[in-house]
Parts: C-alpha cells; structure tokens; sequence
C-alpha cells in the first residue's frame, strides 16, 4: 500500500488536554485514522511524547521517503518508522506520533482489504489465534472507585476495579457492570449523603475513604447484592510508583518497606477474598518488591504495567526473573502496533495473562479492542462504564456479537 499524505489535528482528550489525530491517506483514495491517548501515571521507560508542533516536524520529515515507499504489511510501515525515528526511547519522531501514524496505517490496510481491523492485525501478528478469537472473548476491567493521580481523594490506590467474566451475550455482561456501577454509586451516596458523587479521571466515583482497603469491601458487597459472585471478581491498580519515595511506600500516613505493604495487599485478600489480581503493587524501580507480593499473595495475578511499559524485552525479563504472571499492554506507551503485538507475544509465549488497556486521558479511538480480540486477550480494562468509555464498551458489543 502507498501512502500520499499525512494529516495531523490537535485534538483534545477526556481531560480537554491537546493530544494527536493522525489521518494518513493511501493511493487509493482510503483514509485511515488514529487518536493518540494519554497517560497521567506514567512509567518512566515510556516512548516519548512530543507537541503537536514537532509531530508536524516529523510528519514533513517522514513524508518525502514514505510516498516512495510500497509497504506490503502493517510490519514493514512499522519498520519504516522506526528506522527514520531510530532512537531507543521514540525521542526524534515522537511515540504518540509515532502509534497513531502505526494504528492509522493499519486501519487504512484493514479499510483497503475490506477487514475490520482486528482481522488484519489478528492475521499479520497472531495467524495461529485464529480460531480462538472468534469463541473467546476477554473479561472486562472497569474502574469503579478512582484514587491516585486520577482523583482529588485521600486514596493512594489508582484504581478498584469490577472484572466482568464474558458470561452470556456481550450486553448482558457489560449491562450487568452498568447495574454493579450504580449499585456501587447508590452505595457510596447512601455512605457520603452526596446527591451527586464527584467522578475521576476514568468515570469511577471519587470520594474520601477510612482506607484503602475499604474501597474493595463496598466493591465485594455490590457484588454480593445484586448476586454476582460466580461472575465478577475485582482488581486493583495500585500504580505505587506514585507514593514510592526515597526506596519506601509513603502509605497512610507510614513509610512501608515492600514486605509490609505485601502485608496489607494479603490483608485485602482476606477483607475482600474476590480480589483476583493487583497491578503495580510496588514501583517500578522495585522489581524485587513485585516479587515479594508475588510470593506473598499466590494466585493472585501480580501484573506489570509502568515496569513493563508494552516493551517486549522488559515483559520477557520481568516473566523470566517471576516477579509477575501478568502484564498491562498500551500501544502508546511503545509507540508501534507492531511492538505492541511483541510485548504481547513475549507474555504469552510464557503462559502470562494479557490486559490491553486503555489510559487515563481518552479519545475516541476503540483499537485497543480489536487488539485485544486478535491475540485473544485475557481481558480489556477499559475504565468505568460512562462517558468517552463507553465507547470501548461499545465496540466490545459490536465486535464480539
Ligand atoms: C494505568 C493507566 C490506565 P494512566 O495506570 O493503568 O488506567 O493510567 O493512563 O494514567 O497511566
Ligand atoms: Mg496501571
């Protein structure tokens, strides 16, 4: 496929923050577009993310050698970007520039093959999946209580989230995490007296808490009212590299080493026993303090996200030394689909779980779900069920029915 034209906008997040579209435009007449998200808790091996300004810059640079070129997959325009770009860290051409360029190709092949897109990713990155992603379908995180960086609340936890097993249709289950939603949100009105409940940055509701296990016992009670328990379990996101400071945990008021906070994760097992799986738990200069709440928790899905950052050699050195059994995939945080689908293949090669995520600043752009349905992800965390998310809900209906 020959590309003749670039198009960037800047376009405005769930935050009303700048961020990219990138249209790029093929011979044919075919248009493929792609709006870049941004993250708030990000981690520091991250591509690089750059103004709109010096996305132009890199689109001028890029476009005379890319009209040249005839690129025969999604992987060879990769390779292409990646080449002109050359750096470690995304840094000349810029990572968001760089994955909406990547998804905006790949949407334009898949339109020119006359695919939806995860088709044409499913058949370039995962062919051996084939059969499986047309029966399975990915459980669903939803962040129901927002603390952290995304929320003005006393929680140092990011994220509470309800995780939805694909029982039924895919609008029975994503109903049934509307219902869970609101029963929550009665919940905490009836606790606070609140009319309406203040909601961070991913639709969850943000009010102040005794501590941060107490979010996870309203989740579990929820839960348990409206019948649940065989069919929902919950999932924290701690991102703890956001009160990690000067090698302890500054957590409720005391400076914790890694076993003790280790502690108080099994103690919310114990609070809340449908908790399933705990992203972040410790920073990610703290590799061997995930080991420790690994060996600490058992089954529990340890999960990586800023110490893996969706780059295939971390996922794979991370697995390997068994500090987790889980990784977060976010195309930006790499930069390429093609990378992206490495990072995925490297976790499930060794039997890891795969979440494909979303960030906390959205867009209306839904590719993470035909990523996840292509490489037959374990689940899609996709924030609360409400505003700009909804969008991925909804195309989790339309692409599994
Ligand atoms: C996370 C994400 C998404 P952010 O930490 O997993 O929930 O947050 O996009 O701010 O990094
Ligand atoms: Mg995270």
């Amino acid at each position: 496929m020959r590309v003749n034209n670039i198009v960037l906008r800047k376009i405005f997040d769930s935050r009303g923050e700048p961020t990219l579209e990138v249209a790029l435009a093929a011979n044919s007449g075919i248009i493929g577009t792609a709006q870049v998200p941004s993250g708030k808790s990000r981690g520091t091996g991250e591509a690089n993310v750059v103004s709109f300004e010096h996305a132009v810059r890199s689109a001028k640079a890029i476009l005379p050698a890319m009209r040249r070129t005839n690129f025969s997959s999604p992987k060879a325009f990769d390779r292409f970007l990646m080449a002109r770009d050359g750096t470690a860290d995304k840094r000349r051409l810029g990572g968001n520039f760089m994955i909406g360029c990547s998804l905006a190709f790949a949407r334009a092949m898949a339109a020119e093959k006359k695919q939806e897109l995860w088709e044409l990713v499913e058949e370039c990155y995962f062919p051996e999946k084939s059969a499986a992603s047309r029966t399975e379908r990915p459980m669903i995180f939803s962040n129901l209580i927002n603390g952290g960086a995304h929320a003005a609340t006393n929680l140092a936890v990011q994220e509470y989230m309800a995780v939805a097993k694909p029982v039924g249709t895919p609008s029975e289950t994503i109903a049934r995490v509307i219902a869970l939603y609101r029963e929550v949100g009665n919940a905490l009105q009836r606790r606070t007296g609140f009319k309406r409940l203040p909601l961070g940055d991913e639709g969850g509701y943000a009010v102040d808490f005794p501590d941060n296990g107490a979010p996870l016992e309203i989740l579990a009670r929820s839960i348990k009212k409206l019948r649940f328990e065989k069919i929902f379990s919950i999932a924290i996101d701690s991102a703890a590299s956001e009160f990690f400071r000067k090698g302890k945990y500054d957590f409720e008021k005391k400076r914790l080493s890694a076993p003790e906070l280790a502690e108080i994760y099994a103690s919310y097992v114990r609070r809340a026993p449908l908790l399933m799986s705990v992203e972040d738990p410790c920073a990610e200069s703290d590799a061997k303090g995930f080991g420790i709440v690994r060996a600490r928790l058992g089954e529990t899905w340890i999960v990586g996200d800023d110490l893996t950052v969706t780059n295939a050699a971390r996922v794979a050195r991370y697995l390997d030394d068994g500090c987790i059994t889980g990784v977060i995939v976010k195309p930006n945080q790499i930069g390429t689909l093609s990378e992206t689908c490495d990072a995925i293949a490297a976790a499930q090669k060794r039997g890891a779980r795969v979440i494909v995520s979303h960030r906390s600043g959205e867009t209306g752009d839904v590719s993470i779900i035909h990523i996840a349905k292509a490489c037959s992800a374990d689940a899609v965390k996709i924030g609360a069920p409400a505003r700009e998310r909804l969008l991925k809900f909804n195309e989790y209906i339309r692409i599994f029915s």
